[in-house]
């Protein structure tokens, strides 16, 4: 039995993840076998719908954990992904301590939580699922606005949250146009993860790519981005076009 993302960020562990967003199961077949210690599959930006989902987790054969970076924080899209086996959620755009909570909530069975449990999936064995995911189910909050910089700390304090995941590329969003938007957002990034260190709750960072996850992960980081399909697809075909290139 492996540990569950949740044990290993709580005894300390740094993870890196594969982030997913092409909607393909067979591309998340071939990122699962890669081993890394997590997949994100992309539900909010990606290309996945439910079936692809439940055939994309399928694809992975309990081999890799699997988080889900919901479509919004409402208890039918983190009801859903749960269902369809994700070890946990990403929920975007917390702006508030009232919306982590729910996010949380909407995440655990009662009488910890709204999560409702319909008898269709996991179609077997589920009371010993919900014994599971008491323990294991784990529930990550992103920051990626002004109002949720703004209230980094709060958001970080709830009970239940066990990751704050900044999103750099909405913060640089909100940020900007104007000015030395990068600065900025470094320093919104450092200020999020200082309040994450006050309340003792690990904080990730997209990143995107193997350097950029490797000095986050050097600055404290607990969740980074190793590989997103995007960009390795785009990459991998624009080097092998490029060998081929007229000079
Ligand atoms: C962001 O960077 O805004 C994300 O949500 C991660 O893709
Ligand atoms: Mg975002």
């Amino acid at each position: 039995d492996r540990a569950s993302c949740r044990a290993r960020l709580e005894s300390g562990d740094s993870l890196a993840c594969a982030w997913l967003a092409m909607g393909s199961p067979a591309l998340v077949e071939a990122a699962a076998h890669a081993g890394p210690d997590l997949l994100v599959l992309d539900l909010q930006h990606g290309l996945f719908d439910r079936r692809d989902l439940e055939a994309a987790i399928g694809a992975v054969r309990g081999d890799v954990p699997v988080l889900v970076r919901v479509a919004e924080n409402r208890p039918l899209a983190i009801g859903t992904a749960l269902d369809a086996g994700a070890e946990g959620v990403i929920v975007p755009l917390v702006e508030s301590a009232e919306e982590a909570a729910a996010a949380v909530s909407a995440a655990r069975y009662p009488p910890h939580g709204i999560r409702s449990g319909g008898g269709v999936r996991p179609l077997a064995d589920f009371a010993a699922y919900v014994a599971g995911c008491a323990r294991d189910t784990l529930v990550a909050v992103m920051i990626e606005t002004k109002a949720g910089l703004e209230n980094a700390a709060a958001i970080a304090a709830v009970p239940g949250v066990d990751l704050v995941f900044i999103g750099t590329g909405d913060l640089v969003l909100c940020l900007g146009p104007d000015g030395d938007v990068k600065a900025r957002c470094e320093e919104a990034c450092a200020a999020i993860h200082a309040a994450c260190e006050a309340a003792g709750t690990p904080c990730g960072i997209f990143t995107p790519d193997v350097d950029a996850a490797l000095a986050r992960r050097a600055e404290g980081y607990r969740l980074v981005v190793a590989a997103n399909d995007i960009a390795v697809v785009n990459e991998g075909f624009r080097r092998a076009a490029a060998a081929f290139a007229p000079a």
